[in-house]
């Protein structure tokens, strides 16, 4: 299993962590994806199936956060 973790801007509240964690498990290779609000940061865990973790910072941007 391979983890990374994403600085993301813009988030707020619960609703903002929801709907960044959702966005990112539509992807089928993330097997977990929890965001810490305090930090700013998404933690990701995924298979080896996934091409680039720039996939998911596309995820998060077509959500409406910025990932930098
Ligand atoms: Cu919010």
């Amino acid at each position: 299993m391979n983890k990374t973790t994403i600085k993301v801007k813009g988030m707020s509240c619960g609703h903002c962590k929801m709907t960044v964690e959702n966005a990112l498990k539509e992807n089928k290779c993330v097997t977990d994806a929890s965001v810490n609000l305090d930090k700013g940061e998404a933690n990701v865990e995924y298979k080896d199936c996934l091409e680039s973790v720039d996939t998911l910072k596309e995820a998060i941007k077509n959500a409406g956060y910025e990932a930098i």
